[in-house]
């Protein structure tokens, strides 16, 4: 009998031998829904299980730098911030989390270097379940690749083992399980997985009564997401490093993953780092809110930084519990939107750069 590690690894070879196409989709599928059953299942094996890297999460938003190997991560983090982490020309230098302070639009940003990822971590290999772990703390991930490496489709498979899904949007999928009656799926007439698929996929989970409710367009991955549950939706974006190195764009390129943004940088020579620099705060998605003082003062220095999607009630509540009882109206000016001064409610979401004046009634 094979352990579940190999098993774990069969399926994974042969996903990465199967050529992604619409005759093989089924096929691949399947197996990704009986490598997570199997994942789940070593998991339960192991006791106490990767008790990861203690980290204190300190600024206003934490970025993990995730990706093979000697490809750059320590040299990028010294770059992006004050740090001195360790670099070396042979793999595993880095053997824990090196943080790092960037200043960037006001916003402090703790950058992490972790080491490097190599195949089946999130079965336990390198210290693959410890950087795992750590990558959970994380609000971004940039993924790290350089002009010579294979692409990023392992590390993502191996987020994805972890249950970290990078770069993809958390979709509406509900289930009510029932003791008989089969399986019912209620779903969007325009769905591109089969019914047939999806019940095989159910299967796999062992699930032989349930109504499924899938209320937008899925995929095959995110039924299976959905199922293996105790899943975190994180936000990604790729620096492709070396890239003073001679390299072919398009090639790199095409074998991406599709829907993530991406930038090719030198650590060596600093191009595009300052690029990187605005992608990550984009990637964030942070806004910028400034505050006016009574006095009409703006300190544009020290913004709030906050996410995206913010209500004026945040503001309120980060100044303090008494702002927040005595709150009239706020006024926002930004002559970046329509209507450049507006007086809004509690409710009222900000966007970047909006500055605000809170109107309190005494
Ligand atoms: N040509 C070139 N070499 C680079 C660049 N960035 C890093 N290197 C070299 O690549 C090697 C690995 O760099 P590190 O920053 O230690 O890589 P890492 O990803 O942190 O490696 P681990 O900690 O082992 O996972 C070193 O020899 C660096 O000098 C770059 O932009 N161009
Ligand atoms: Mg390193």
């Amino acid at each position: 009998m094979p352990t579940i590690e190999e098993r774990i690894k069969d399926i994974e070879n042969e996903i990465k031998k199967t050529q992604y196409n619409k005759a093989t989709e089924h096929h691949i599928g399947i197996l990704k829904a009986k490598m997570s059953q199997l994942i789940i299942e070593a998991e339960s094996h192991k006791k106490g299980g990767g008790r990861g890297f203690a980290i204190q999460k300190s600024g206003d938003a934490t970025v993990a730098l995730v990706g093979f190997p000697n490809v750059g991560k320590s040299s990028i983090l010294n770059r992006l911030t004050n740090s001195d982490s360790e670099i070396g020309s042979y793999a595993f230098t880095t053997l824990k989390v090196i943080p790092g302070t960037m200043k960037y639009n006001g916003a402090i940003l703790q950058i992490l270097d972790l080491p490097g990822i190599i195949e089946n971590a999130a079965s336990g290999s390198g210290r693959g379940r410890e950087v795992l772990s750590a990558v959970r703390a994380a609000d971004l991930i940039l993924l790290v690749t350089d002009v010579k490496s294979k692409g990023l489709n392992t590390i993502i498979l191996e987020l994805r083992n972890a249950g970290i899904v990078v770069g993809r949007k958390k979709k509406n999928i509900a289930m009510k399980r029932t003791g008989s009656g089969g399986i019912r799926i209620y779903s969007p007439r325009t769905i591109s997985v089969k019914e047939e698929e999806i019940k095989e996929i159910l299967k796999e989970f062992k699930i032989t009564n349930c109504d499924l409710y899938i209320r937008e367009n899925v995929d095959v991955d995110d039924i299976i997401d959905f199922l293996r549950g105790n899943t975190m939706h994180v936000p990604a974006v790729i620096a492709i490093n070396k890239s003073d190195l001679p390299h072919d764009r398009k090639e790199i390129v095409s074998a991406l993953p599709p829907k993530l943004e991406y930038l090719f940088i030198s650590a060596s020579t600093g191009e595009g780092i300052e690029d990187l620099k605005n992608l990550i705060f984009r990637g964030l998605n942070l806004v910028r809110i400034y505050l006016r003082e009574k006095s009409g003062e703006v300190d544009y220095e020290r913004p709030l930084i906050l996410r995206s999607g913010v209500r004026v009630r945040e503001v309120c509540r980060k100044i303090s519990r008494e702002m927040l009882s005595s709150f009239k109206y706020a006024i926002i000016l930004n002559s970046k939107r329509k209507q450049s001064e507006i007086r809004a409610g509690l409710d009222y979401e900000l966007r970047d750069e909006d500055i605000v004046t809170l109107v309190s009634r005494n």
